[in-house]
């Protein structure tokens, strides 16, 4: 039950109660823009909870896909979607015109950034500009791009306003940011909470009232730019804590200290701790990508975030800091790293999963290939891999291949590995992620 707020009174609430009305008995329609890895699930949810879902994308394949009931996210069983799609419940198109059709949408766009590491928000501003036209009067929009705070009131708004509509009495506004795990096997978009930020209180109650119809439990904060920092602060978290592990780790190697074993000796400590590892670099779709947004925003205000800064800059110079550790373990044998050949295990941005987004493998292979090492990569869930337009041979793991190579890299630690056969048969092994932690070998070189 979605208690009215008493505060709606006033004519132009006519439209916040209309609507709220429609939240409350499921009769509302509502859409999603962009059926990526967030949009999707998302959709997915709405519709399972009852409503008539509309799903917008600028790609027709997705779009086909969708209406033909398969599923290309794998959080999204076919199943389900199936489902969904000949019960009518959800539907996908690229005709923007149907945003006439939807009572409240969610804007699920890509925000990366520019080759000068700068916040490119034209993805979400298309979305914006293809939605505004539209939209009906009374219409619910939440956007659920990561982004920097202040996008929504500054970038979006003005856009979706452009046609007459005013934010806060003919059309409300939101922002709610996506935590979406890829493959998190615990945590998935229905029983994630879900924080919210409207651009007034009505535009909050009214983002609330819908995501609570769909998702376990919904967070209200006071404005679109707490709910746009609480996202960066989640991440900018973890991408700080890892380049300090990552500082540690290079002054531990030079002291002869295992920063590893101490990171588990640390992690015993019940409370006060979390731990987080050193690696070869930072991979992925948020991670690399969320701080530098911030960082933009902060020097409008004269404020250097100089934590994201110096966090981006060890954790960029990782790939060059394994290069480096991998001529120091093949010097060990009298090798030089031109002419060796070197395979690298593990190619994905993380462990178990398929993603190459910003991956460390790709800096690494780029430094190696420079170097004039012979590369191959073994990844069971990267069938293939190229750099700069070079496509690295792919290599099954048997006594022969690691026994011929100079040296295994270990860059992401699948754990469908056997890694105790791996140091058996290999003549050198540099380990950047104490994946061999269980083998003893004294051919396992530890970052
Ligand atoms: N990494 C380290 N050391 C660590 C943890 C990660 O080097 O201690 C590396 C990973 O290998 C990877 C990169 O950092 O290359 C990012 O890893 P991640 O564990 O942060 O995973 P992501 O990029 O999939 O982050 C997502 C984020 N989810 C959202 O933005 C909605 C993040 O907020 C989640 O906390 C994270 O998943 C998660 O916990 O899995």
């Amino acid at each position: 039950m979605i208690a009215a707020h008493p505060g709606l009174k006033r004519k132009d609430d006519r439209e916040a109660m209309g609507l709220l009305e429609k939240l409350e008995d499921g009769s509302a329609v509502l859409g999603v823009v962009g059926l990526g890895y967030v949009g999707l699930p998302l959709a997915t949810e709405m519709g399972k909870s009852g409503f008539s879902v509309v799903g917008f994308d600028i790609t027709p394949g997705k779009v086909d896909s969708v209406n033909a009931g398969k599923s290309y996210i794998p959080d999204v069983p076919t199943s389900e979607l199936a489902s969904l799609v000949s019960k009518g419940l959800l539907q996908a198109t690229t005709d923007f015109s149907r945003i006439g059709e939807v009572d409240a949408v969610a804007i699920c766009v890509p925000t990366p950034l520019d080759e000068m590491k700068e916040p490119d928000t034209s993805f979400m501003e298309n979305a914006a500009r293809s939605v505004a036209p539209y939209l009906r009067p009374g219409a619910l929009v939440t956007l659920e791009s990561t982004t920097y705070p202040g996008t929504t009131e500054e970038v979006i708004a003005p856009i979706l306003e452009a046609h007459g509509l005013v934010v806060g009495k003919t059309l409300f506004l939101a922002f709610s940011p996506e935590r979406v795990d890829p493959g998190n096997p615990v945590y998935q978009t229905k029983n994630t909470p879900k924080v919210v930020g409207g651009v007034t209180p009505e535009c909050t109650r009214l983002a609330v009232a819908m995501y609570s119809r769909f998702i376990d439990t919904v967070v209200p904060v006071s404005t679109t730019r707490a709910a746009e920092m609480t996202k960066l602060l989640e991440n900018i978290f973890r991408s700080v804590n890892i380049a300090l592990m990552n500082e540690l780790l290079m002054m531990s190697d030079r002291m002869g200290i295992n920063l590893w074993e101490v990171i588990d000796a640390a992690k015993t400590k019940p409370f006060g701790f979390m731990p987080f590892y050193p690696g070869p670099g930072l991979g992925g779709h948020c991670i690399p990508i969320d701080p530098f947004y911030l960082s933009w925003k902060a020097k409008q205000y004269d404020f250097h975030t100089e934590f994201i800064e110096l966090s981006g800059k060890i954790n960029e110079n990782m790939p060059y800091y394994v290069v480096t550790r991998l001529m120091d373990a093949l010097n060990g044998q009298r090798k030089a790293l031109a002419g060796s050949k070197v395979i690298i295990l593990g190619v994905a941005y993380k462990a178990d999963i398929d993603d190459m987004r910003e991956s460390p493998a790709i800096k690494v292979a780029e430094l190696l290939l420079a170097k004039g090492a012979e590369v191959s990569y073994h990844d069971s869930y990267v069938p293939q891999f190229s750099v700069k337009g070079a496509g690295i041979p792919h290599v099954d793991i048997t006594a022969e291949t690691i026994g011929a190579a100079d040296v295994v890299l270990l860059i992401t630690d699948h754990t469908d590995v056997d890694y105790a056969f791996v140091a058996d048969h290999s003549q050198l092994v540099l380990d950047t992620r104490n994946a061999f932690k269980d083998v003893a070998s004294d051919k396992v070189v530890r970052l």
